[in-house]
């Protein structure tokens, strides 16, 4: 496995040293946002994990290795390009061998962090099951993922572009704990709650890192997913976003979008039809992701001292 894998000389130490490190994923830069506001939001990510004294480590596929910290260079070239490939598990091995740049999903960044030892992911929001998955079985390999690769997930919940009651379904039959910071709603990425309660919740990192704690250590493997929801004056409030959606989800069909292409288009969708409202809120929630995560890392980092 080590032949695949080139771990940044900053993100090793801090592994060897046993200090907090926070992977982050890079199809959010190349899918997910639009240049400039894509490297922007990558680097201050970055600079926020730093900030609150956590390594970060975005991770990317580059000339056939899996790559674990990023330089400012290879961040940019994730922003600017338009073909690289969207990796998500299946995919790895093809663009491993076959040398082509590819951006991880929530589940290739996973499993590559596992495989460097980091125990702490920051994204922005999950893959889960979609709207009409009864007929199109579409659900996303991150859930999957998050079943066997005990890699803690901070996201700000379920994209509302998603079915949120059937990937809760999913993620209680996979048996991945589901925790929302600081309160009983379950957030909706771009808004604060979502209508469905939090199975869990926990107020703050130390609980959170202790829980991870104990779930490894009684070999409960998988992940834990950490719903950290966007501040109330930060939001647009679901009701308000639904319609933007619900076009979305008309304009895909239309345009017979499906498979891997289906959330790079809705997201794109919604950026276009809301006056960059949503992207505003896309990138304050990962900001906001980005210091809670850092916060769980340095809690987990010192777990045995408690
Ligand atoms: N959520 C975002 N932006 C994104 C994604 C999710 O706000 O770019 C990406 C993540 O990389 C996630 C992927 O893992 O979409 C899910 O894709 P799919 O639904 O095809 O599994
Ligand atoms: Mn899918």
């Amino acid at each position: 496995m080590k032949a695949f894998l080139e771990i940044h000389p900053e993100v090793q130490l801090a592994l060897e040293k046993n200090k907090p490190v926070v992977a982050l994923e890079s199809t959010i830069i190349s899918h997910g946002m639009p240049y400039p506001q894509n490297i922007e939001t990558a680097l201050a990510v970055e600079a926020i994990v730093r900030e609150n004294g956590a390594i970060p480590a975005t991770i990317a596929i580059i000339d056939g290795k899996c790559r674990v910290g990023l330089s400012h260079d290879q961040l940019e070239s994730f922003a600017q390009s338009s073909n690289t490939w969207k990796v998500s598990l299946r995919d790895m091995p093809y663009v491993v061998s076959r040398h082509l740049m590819g951006a991880t999903t929530v589940a290739a960044t996973m499993r590559i962090a596992a495989m460097a030892g980091i125990k702490i992911f920051v994204t922005g929001g999950i893959g889960g099951v979609h709207r009409g998955a009864t007929t199109s079985m579409d659900i996303s390999a991150d859930l999957t993922e998050m079943a066997q690769t005990s890699v803690a997930v901070i996201s700000a919940g379920v994209k509302s572009i998603l079915d949120i009651g059937l990937t809760l379904e999913y993620l209680e039959t996979k048996g991945i704990p589901v925790v929302t910071f600081g309160q009983d709603s379950f957030p909706s990425f771009y808004s604060n709650s979502s209508g469905f309660d939090s199975p869990l919740r926990l107020d703050t990192a130390k609980a959170i890192a202790s829980m991870l704690d104990v779930k490894w250590k009684m070999q409960l493997s998988g992940a834990v997913l950490i719903a950290n929801p966007i501040p109330l004056d930060q939001e647009i409030p679901a009701s308000i976003i639904e319609t933007t959606i619900v076009e979305a989800l008309l304009a895909a069909k239309a345009a017979n979008v499906f498979g891997k292409n289906l959330t790079p288009f809705l997201l794109k969708y919604i950026t276009d039809h809301t006056n960059g409202e949503s992207l505003t809120s896309n990138i304050a929630l990962i900001k906001n992701n980005a210091k809670l995560g850092a916060d769980i890392a340095t809690a987990y980092s010192a777990r045995a001292i408690y």
